[in-house]
């Protein structure tokens, strides 16, 4: 993926019977020019069934402004940095950390399922302006000799994303809905997050049933986009519908915004973190659909009024 330096391998894993410890380090990396999301993927220790339970952010504050850490079966490059993209498959976001944002942990008992065949061959740390940082994932397995012990909640990631918002040049206020009915098994979710580009207002995701609508989380997307706690009381159960809007402002704009990957388009994600029974253990789950405009009319007065930062 384009203009790559070339790898200093630096890699610690602490290793015991069942636990061990992974540092994911990027050292000495020149961003080139700003706004650069350079990347870079590690292997997965193990071919074992493993558990990411605890994630350590060793990021320089003063020269990081966020990084995330996703997993996949097959990264963009293996074997140097990378500066554009992640994954040639679909990438899994297990974590993020964010300037001035705390940073989210995972519940007792949950973790994210890697290794084995759980499709996380390789974990892929992407950083925004950085040039030095570490990361520590703390995961535990059951090493060569012992059976493996089964995490009791497997965490995994449901993404609301918009595909066809269109935004008017000069017109205040544009709403991107997103609705899906849920028809698997009961899901906890524990933190959010939303990503938008610079015209975005807020972002508000919730869980209705039976006709009544309940926030699991609602954030400015203008602040540090890391994983905040959501609302522990909302799971998500079949028969449930799960939505999100985001609101944006097409003020400043002179001509359409659209979805798409640059800083002159738009985006529309609300991230749900969730731990379920690891019985099911679906790690990964995502809603495109636009929401009917009906559903709508009853969403919460809040997910309208913009938090300003
Ligand atoms: C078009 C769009 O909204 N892209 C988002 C959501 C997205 C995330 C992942 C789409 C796919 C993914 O595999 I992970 I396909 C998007 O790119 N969001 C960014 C990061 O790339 C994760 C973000 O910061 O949330
Ligand atoms: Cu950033
Ligand atoms: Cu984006």
């Amino acid at each position: 993926a384009g203009g790559c330096v070339s790898r200093i391998k630096q890699q610690h894993i602490l290793t015991n019977s069942q636990n061990f410890s992974m540092d994911l380090r990027m050292p000495g990396v020149v961003p080139t020019k700003s706004d650069n999301y350079l990347c870079m993927a590690f292997p997965v220790p193990t071919s074992r069934d493993a558990y990411i339970v605890d994630f350590i952010p060793h990021a320089s504050m003063d020269k990081v402004h966020h990084m995330l850490l996703f997993g996949c079966q097959t990264p963009v490059s293996t074997s140097n940095y990378c500066v554009q993209g992640t994954c040639v498959d679909e990438a899994s976001i297990m974590y993020a950390w964010a300037r001035n944002a705390p940073p989210t942990k995972l519940p007792k008992d949950v973790g994210f399922k890697v290794g084995g065949n759980s499709g996380m061959s390789y974990f892929v740390l992407q950083i925004h302006y950085g040039d030095i940082t570490a990361f520590r994932v703390w995961s535990t397995n059951c090493g060569s000799l012992c059976p493996p012990q089964r995490q009791p909640f497997i965490a995994g990631i449901y993404l609301l994303m918009s595909v066809d918002t269109v935004i008017l040049p000069g017109k205040r206020v544009t709403n991107a809905d997103i609705a899906c009915d849920y028809t698997s098994y009961p899901i906890y979710p524990f933190a959010f997050r939303t990503h938008t580009h610079r015209l975005g207002k807020v972002v508000s995701g919730y869980r209705i049933r039976d006709g009544k609508w309940s926030l699991i989380g609602r954030q400015s997307p203008q602040l540090p986009q890391a994983f905040y706690p959501a609302n522990k009381e909302v799971s998500v159960e079949y028969g449930d519908i799960v939505a999100a809007r985001c609101v944006f402002t097409g003020e400043g704009r002179t001509s359409k915004t659209y979805i798409g990957g640059t800083s002159a388009d738009e985006m529309c994600n609300f991230y749900i973190m969730y731990y379920m029974d690891s019985k099911h253990a679906i790690p990964y789950m995502n809603c495109m659909e636009t929401g009917f405009k009906e559903l709508f009319q009853h969403i919460p007065a809040e997910a309208n009024v913009p938090i300003t930062v």
